[in-house]
Parts: C-alpha cells; structure tokens; sequence
C-alpha cells in the first residue's frame, strides 16, 4: 500500500519535473494580451495595475503562502502523530475554548489586513482624479510617488449584444467596434492576437487620464469592460453609468473581454485599446470629428504592429 503510495508520488513528481522547462520557457509575458503558457498577470501600464500587482505579490502572495505551510504541518503532524498505530487510544475531549477563539480571531484579523490595501485600490479604481486628491491604495503599494493629472479626455463605452460601442464625448463622435475572425487578421491587421483583435480600435493618447464612463444598451444585458494591463474591470449595466478611468504610461495595443456572461456571443466581444502619441491622438480625433468617418481617422495613425 504504502510503496504503491510511495511510487505514484514519484511518477507525479517526475511527470512535474518534465513540465519545468516547458513552464521555464513560457517567460514571454504578453504585452497588451496574455502569451501562451504565461502564469502571472499581463504587464502593467497604469498606476491601478502597479498596486494589484504589488498587492498580488506582496501581502497576498504572503498570506496564502503562509496559510498553505501552516495547514500542510498540521497535516503531517497528524498524520505521523495521530494515526492509528501511534496513538491507539484517541483522547475525548471535545472542546478546547482557547484554541477555538484563536482559531476565530485569527482569520479575522488576517482578512482585516488583506481588506485594508485591498479597498484602498478598490477606491482608487472608481474615483476619477481630480490631479489633487491624494491616492491612499497607490500611497500604500507606491510610497506616495504616484502623481497622476486630472482628466482630460472622456470616453463611454457601451456594451451592445455583441460588440462595443466607444463614444468620444466631448466630441460628440462615436463608433462601433467588433471582433475580426482569423482570416480578417490575417488580411487586415497580421500578428493581432485571434479572438482578441478587432476592426475599430478606441484610441486613446499617452499619459493621460482618460475618463472611462461605461454603460450597456438601455434595451440591452449586463457587461462587463474589462483590461488587465489597465488593472480595469467594471460592470456595464443599461440605464446606469458607472465611471473608472486610467493613465496608460506606454504606447501600444491593449486588449480586454467582456467579463460579465451576457450571451451567447458573450466570448467573441473583445476590447481593443490603442495608446497612441498625443500629437497622433491630436491627428486622429481632429479627422474624426470633422469627417465623423472612423476608418478615415484611423488611416492617420501608422499600421498597427
Ligand atoms: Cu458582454
């Protein structure tokens, strides 16, 4: 029994060891897009997705390591203390008042510290800056360093059923956005991701903070916008206009998904956003606005790469 135990064990640990070079050569993170076999989170571009990821690897990180090496030692002891033939005759007792205090206080004050850093972001990603306010979860994870200017460009994304809709509002200029199959790609845009790349990018200047306003067709279902490298996701719900926002610090094609389930195309409605220059910006939305024609704008912007 026990030697078959021991020699599973050791085929799963070697089947573990040959995997090691295939996950040693997954490195390649993917830029704006996760890369195959990547494990950690997609590169972060704004300020949001610095503090996730500090939090992810600092606290959280701590915290679940932690809980995992306490529980396996009391797994062990048990078992090589408290099995049948080391300890024939089993105590008991039932009760123990101090160790079931410890055993309540404890995880509360573990979720309290985890809670703390964790709302901060939280309020960090839903209040849009004013370039004043001072920003407590990005002060936490950055030290205070995070400087970040009020907004100056607003744009309303629109979940429909089943592609997005982007609306420069103060410009008064909107577009529709939708999925390319792979025979599109490969015509009009090769090398975009499949399932990610879309036919009309939102288009957005560098170091900027760009107010994310995000609803859903009134006649519509819920959705969900969503950009990992922008530390982003919130609901798109019809009739009601929820507000986050970002400052991308680098150019660059960055992609998100719905992430609410609303149908059945739900998988197939990507977000695409392209950081461009501020003077390409200044070109593009200018062609926008006086041609009210998307695909002309973006033939100011150079070919994505
Ligand atoms: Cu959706």
């Amino acid at each position: 029994m026990t030697g078959q135990f021991l020699k599973n064990m050791g085929a799963f640990s070697a089947a573990a060891m040959a995997l090691m070079p295939a996950l040693a050569g997954a490195q390649e993170i993917g830029r704006g897009h996760p890369a195959p076999g990547q494990i950690h989170m997609q590169e972060s571009v704004t300020p949001i997705m610095d503090s996730i990821v500090a939090f992810h690897d600092g606290p959280l990180m701590w915290t679940i390591s932690l809980i995992v090496l306490l529980v396996l030692v009391l797994l062990i002891v048990i078992m090589v203390r408290f099995n049948a033939k080391a300890n024939p005759v089993p105590a008991r007792f039932t009760h123990n008042t101090a160790i079931e205090i410890i055993w309540t206080v404890v995880p509360i004050l573990v979720l309290v510290v985890i809670a703390i850093p964790s709302f901060g972001v939280l309020s960090d990603q839903l209040t849009v800056p004013d370039g004043e306010r001072k920003y407590l979860g990005a002060n936490i994870f950055s030290f205070g360093d995070v400087d970040v200017p009020a907004a100056s460009l607003t744009v309303k994304a629109s979940g429909e059923q089943w592609y997005w809709n982007y609306e420069y509002v103060d410009q008064g200029v909107a577009f529709d956005s939708n999925i390319l199959s792979e025979a599109e790609i490969a015509e009009l845009k090769p090398g975009q991701p499949r399932l990610l790349a879309v036919n009309n990018e939102l288009v957005v200047p560098v170091n900027t903070t760009v107010r994310m306003q995000v609803t859903a067709s009134p006649s519509g279902v819920i959705h969900a916008f969503a950009v990992p490298s922008f530390g982003i996701k919130i609901d798109a719900v019809p009739g009601r206009l929820n507000e986050t926002w970002f400052n991308a610090r680098e150019e660059g094609m960055y992609y998100g998904q719905c992430s609410e389930l609303c149908g059945k195309d739900h998988a197939f409605m990507p977000i695409g956003v392209r950081v461009v220059s501020a003077e390409q910006f200044e070109t593009f939305i200018t062609a926008f606005t006086e041609s009210r024609d998307y695909a002309a704008a973006a033939a100011t912007l150079p070919p994505l790469q």
